[in-house]
């Protein structure tokens, strides 16, 4: 075996060993943290079909790679074969489609449902609406307390203890219930968002939820989904908006409909 040859074969160990680390690294844990949504099982089915196709594609070329270094590594001078346009045109083609058809095409026949149901279609009529606003660097929550109706807000109205700036003459603002960075929802029960944002654009994350939008100052912006099991769960803001960005963390409870109901009325009663 020549020295060349040598140098090949151990670029193809190395490729061929680099490839098997991914796939090893991709089954080595479960990535993903535990679902707490309905149409999260949708999403999660998106990036599996993702990885899957990225991965077989990094096998087998991977695999073809270390097969060409193991094979002709050794030679000293690369043979050329010139190959006709048409056969240029024809496997350039090939790739192109089975790219479209299977991976991208895929990746839109399991996508485009979920995202119908998750953004193309309006909140249960039963939904439990929480307005929050972002700030740099906390979240701000709101609901529409016993009677059902938001008060009406207004930035001239900000103030430390008014974080939402609702009207002081809104009769229906009264009863609003505002917190701080913690949200209560019910299990089973669907979520209604309305998202904002007081200064810069920042992320409603909630990674069990598989739930993540962009709070845009000026902008309301309605989003849902259904908590599906109970417990307390990381809100996140996932889009670097200043100094303190890592520290703008919240928390989503999911209750019972009891515990719910008894935590909504000790706000109420104020
Ligand atoms: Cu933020």
């Amino acid at each position: 075996m020549t020295n060349a040859n040598k140098g090949g074969r151990a670029v193809a160990l190395a490729v061929w060993l680099l490839a098997a680390a991914v796939v090893m690294l991709a089954f080595s844990r479960r990535w993903l943290p535990a679902l707490a949504s309905d149409h999260g099982a949708g999403v999660d089915r998106m990036l599996h079909f993702t990885m899957l196709t990225a991965g077989i594609l990094i096998v087998v070329c991977h695999g073809a790679l270390g097969y060409m270094l193991w094979r002709f590594g050794g030679r000293e001078r690369a043979g050329f074969r010139p190959v006709s346009e048409r056969s240029q045109r024809r496997w350039s083609l090939a790739a192109a489609v089975f790219m479209a058809l299977v991976a991208e095409g895929g990746v839109l026949a399991v996508g485009l449902p979920v995202w119908a149901q998750y953004f193309g279609s309006s909140a249960p009529a039963n939904a439990l609406t929480i307005e929050v606003t972002a700030e740099q660097f906390a979240w701000n929550v709101r609901y529409a307390g016993p009677d059902g109706v938001f008060g009406r807000t207004d930035p001239k109205f900000y103030t430390l203890d008014n974080p939402v700036g609702v009207d002081p003459a809104d009769p229906r603002g009264r009863d609003d219930i505002v917190a701080l960075n913690v949200l209560h929802a019910v299990a089973g029960r669907p979520v209604r968002i309305r998202l904002r944002a007081k200064d810069v654009v920042h992320s409603f994350f909630l990674p069990n939820f598989r739930v993540k939008q962009d709070a845009v100052p000026g902008m309301t912006i309605e989003f849902w989904f259904t908590p599906t099991r109970e417990g307390r769960f990381e809100l996140a803001c996932a889009q670097l908006c200043g100094f303190g960005h890592y520290e703008m963390k919240g928390i989503l409870i999911v209750q019972s409909p009891e515990e719910f109901r008894k935590w909504f009325e000790e706000q109420s009663r104020g």
